[in-house]
């Protein structure tokens, strides 16, 4: 009798202990399958290491942190985010799915590691902390709350502190410091789109950082069209649309005029006097086809050329694009760049100063069944965040 009490005690002290040792990956369902945003690609040694195509999607499956939630105090130095927006769209709708689509397109981004050959940089290791921050909540009942909502949740994440210090200068090894004009070192915003209507509230956003701002824009189309080309606005608020943002970005002072600029633009005009507006509204352009006359290394020098070391916003429209290589558009324009020259020129931007880009106009519902148009986004913002890594947002004091 007394022995068997013994042993029960034993038994319970054992138990006790066994909770103790508990440890918190044990409590994973299905523990051979590891922790889907830390899994080991390939062949770690679990029976069944999580695959690149399972588990919760998130961009190039990087840690999804809910920046606008719970997670307000998580630093980072690079955040993506969604701004699932349609409502300004002028033909085909349904860009608000661009976000989840784009994320799925990205799922191999990290399959083998994630290493840029022709940049020599794996922006994934290269001691930056980039996040996936889910998307910001934006309404589809009232374009107008929808667009604060959109500058709202960029401004939120741009004055969040970043994960890195800015670091000293590689060639001198001075302290560098901040090139926004509020002083401070700001994490980088890359917003999965939405139609281009969300570029408003997000320059009004980086004007909050950086005051006016070169604009790096790959589009078929100028987007700095007067409302009235759109057949007049019968109401303040039609007047912002995806063909409009940009001419009301210039007007509100957000556009630094001379050093902006144009690449792939091939659309129609209303009459020539569309580009007299859009050297008012301060762009350069070039023209899709010039690609057959001067060549990827022709478009990059005038890029290059018309921003110089100026802080830069880039902002590319998937129907930069051919409709060959990116069909899921919300205005498909013919005669465009291959996904391979628009990765070559965004290459070409290397070593410029890249506060914050976006992605916009991807539509998944009119992409093929082999996903071309998510999967040529994704990896334009792989070629944008390996460019971001290599170059920090600081400069040397004068
Ligand atoms: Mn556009």
């Amino acid at each position: 009798m007394k022995s068997q009490t013994v042993t029960l005690f034993a038994l319970v002290i054992a138990a006790v202990g066994l909770a103790h040792d508990h440890h918190h990956e044990d409590q994973i369902p299905l523990n051979y399958v590891k922790y889907p945003y830390q899994a080991v690609y390939p062949g770690d040694d679990e029976v069944t290491a999580d695959s690149i195509f399972s588990g919760i999607t998130t961009f190039a499956k990087l840690p999804w942190v809910q920046c606008l939630g719970k997670d307000r105090d998580t630093a980072f130095d690079i955040a993506f985010v969604g701004a699932p927006f349609d409502t300004g769209t002028s033909y085909r709708p349904g860009a608000r799915f661009g976000p989840a689509g784009i994320r799925a397109g990205s799922r191999r981004l990290t399959l083998y590691g994630g290493y840029n050959v022709p940049l020599e940089v794996n922006p994934f290791l290269s001691g930056l902390k980039i996040v996936d921050c889910g998307d910001i909540p934006v309404t589809p009942y009232d374009n107008k709350y929808a667009i604060q909502q959109i500058e709202g949740g960029h401004k939120e994440l741009l004055h969040r502190p970043t994960f890195s210090p800015l670091g000293k200068d590689a060639l001198t090894g001075k302290p560098l410091v901040p090139i926004s004009v509020d002083g401070k070192n700001h994490p980088r915003v890359v917003t999965l789109g939405g139609d281009h209507t969300i570029v408003l509230p997000l320059l009004r956003s980086i004007h909050s950082a950086y005051g006016p701002i070169s604009v790096i824009h790959f589009d078929s189309h100028l987007d700095t069209w007067k409302p009235s080309v759109f057949g007049g606005a019968p109401s303040d608020q039609a007047a912002i649309n995806h063909g409009t943002y940009f001419y009301w970005a210039s007007q509100e002072g957000l556009i630094k005029n001379g050093s902006s600029i144009h690449g792939a633009i091939r659309t129609t005009l209303s009459g020539p006097a569309d580009y007299a507006n859009d050297d008012a509204s301060g762009f350069q352009r070039i023209e899709a086809r010039e690609i057959d006359t001067i060549g990827t290394d022709g478009i990059i020098s005038k890029i290059r050329e018309t921003v110089g070391d100026r802080p830069v916003y880039l902002s590319i429209d998937i129907d930069s694009i051919d409709p060959a290589f990116a069909p899921a558009t919300g205005t498909p324009e013919t005669g465009g760049w291959s996904t391979r020259e628009l990765r070559t020129i965004l290459r070409g931007l290397d070593g410029l100063f890249i506060v914050s880009a976006d992605i916009v106009e991807v539509a998944p519902a009119y992409d093929t069944n082999a996903e071309l148009t998510t999967m040529a986004a994704a990896d334009v913002l792989f070629e944008v965040i390996s460019v971001m890594a290599k170059t920090p947002l600081g400069k040397v004091a004068n």
